[in-house]
């Protein structure tokens, strides 16, 4: 969908452009694609790809479609440059909220020079049809007409008919998706009709690496084996990456009473790129936390009972898992997105509605696999002590401080005995 293409809608004029673009070496490989489109509703730069022309000779002009055509980023600056290695950037929500609501957006290959005046667009029903010649990517964007708070962080809720995954019909509606008195966000399958409609939000940000914490307040193990919730990275631009899709996937496949979690890097049917956990709740714990460190060198899986710790008591945890494939994709375009959907578009076989709340979500950097290794280093000793130490008694510990930098162990907001008792013990395991 966003690889470049050519319309030849005309007769002889048509053929005419062609050999004279062909004789300039236009049509045999230059090519223009998209790599990172932000989602409806959002902020975010557009940005691409060219390559089969020499880059200095040419420019991006890029349009979107809102209400009409408009050009990007300004009618004064309509033209974007070509960095020496093809990549090009253009912000196109210069025109504020209602550019985030664009529906299509088109970015054409031009050569140096050909720019006119009359390409100047201001709402305009169509581009020029001249434009088309010019090799071009273009993509139809899902109008997100919601978008919602949630963590500290802006996200689009989904709608549409005939969506993957399933295929399903999403909804944005609030009695699918919505945050409570508490600030948790419920993410609902709902059966308002004859149809069933499925719930996910995708997050304006992309975070890269780091940690992800994903807490629950749902079980888990009572979902219909035809629902899947899933907590993942996703790029809908990086076919050549899996889409940079790291999961957790929660649900049993439509195999009554199997697992119900799993750990996933794409291509899941790859050996060794899929591991199955299952979670007790006879302990009576309803939380349960589900931490992804992706790095360059592994990404690590963890999941526990309880909320966000830095360094969860060994009881606590359910299951660990680290991953050192080879199809850990490199950080790009990807957002985190959270989604409660029917396997093939089925309806649950016990035809209720189902509910998943989720407490929270952080995203965190610089934190260590090793719980009490405070400065990263993977060790435990001294050095992490003498953290300990510079930050103690701090009050105000929270995730956008990333928890008093690392030192306030139980996330209690403050660094205290607690937290230095913690560290005492992984020190001792160590
Ligand atoms: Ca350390
Ligand atoms: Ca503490």
């Amino acid at each position: 969908m966003s690889v470049s293409k050519q319309r030849y809608p005309f007769g002889l004029l048509t053929l005419f452009l062609m050999c004279w673009l062909c004789t300039s070496g236009l049509c045999r490989s230059a090519q223009i694609q998209f790599t990172n489109v932000p989602p409806y509703g959002t902020y975010g730069n557009l940005t691409g790809q060219v390559s089969g022309v020499v880059y200095s000779n040419y420019k991006v002009l890029v349009y979107i479609y809102v209400y009409g055509w408009w050009n990007k980023p300004t009618w004064a600056n309509p033209l974007t440059t070509i960095n020496p290695d093809g990549s090009w950037t253009c912000n196109i929500t210069t025109g504020g909220s209602s550019d985030t609501l664009a529906t299509e957006i088109i970015a054409f290959l031009i050569p140096n020079g050909a720019y006119q005046s009359a390409w100047q667009m201001a709402g305009n029903a169509s581009l020029p049809s001249e434009l088309y010649f010019y090799p071009y990517a273009d993509i139809h964007r899902t109008p997100a007409n919601r978008a919602i708070q949630f963590a500290g962080h802006n996200w689009a809720v989904k709608v549409g008919d005939d969506m993957g995954p399933g295929p399903n019909h999403f909804s944005d509606s609030t009695s699918n998706v919505w945050i409570d008195g508490s600030g948790y966000l419920h993410l609902k399958i709902t059966h308002p009709n004859s149809n069933w409609y499925c719930s996910e939000i995708i997050s304006d940000e992309s975070f890269g690496y780091g940690t992800y914490v994903f807490t629950i307040q749902s079980r888990l193990d009572t979902l219909d084996t035809n629902i899947i919730l899933g907590l993942f990275t996703w790029d809908s631009y990086a076919p050549q990456f899996n889409y940079r899709e790291i999961d957790f996937e929660f649900g049993t496949w439509r195999n009554p009473g199997d697992d119900i979690g799993q750990y996933v890097i794409q291509p899941w049917d790859t050996a060794g790129n899929l591991y199955r956990f299952d979670i007790d709740y006879t302990g009576g714990t309803l939380t349960t936390t589900h931490v992804m460190t992706w790095r360059p060198d592994g990404i690590y899986f963890k999941s526990y009972y309880g909320n966000f710790v830095l360094a969860p008591a060994p009881e606590t945890i359910i299951r660990d898992w680290y991953y050192t494939g080879p199809d850990n994709p490199p950080p790009g375009g990807e957002n985190v997105r959270m989604n409660l959907w029917l396997i093939l578009g089925l309806p649950p076989t016990n035809n209720q509605e189902s509910e998943i709340v989720i407490k929270d979500f952080q995203f965190l950097t610089g934190i260590s696999d090793r719980p009490g290794d405070i400065s990263n280093d993977n060790a435990v000793n001294m050095k992490d002590l003498s953290l300990i130490s510079t930050h103690w008694q701090q009050t105000g510990c929270n995730k956008n401080n990333t928890w008093c930098s690392r030192t306030d162990l139980d996330c209690s907001g403050t660094v205290d005995i607690t937290d230095l008792r913690a560290f005492c013990l992984y020190w001792l395991q160590e």
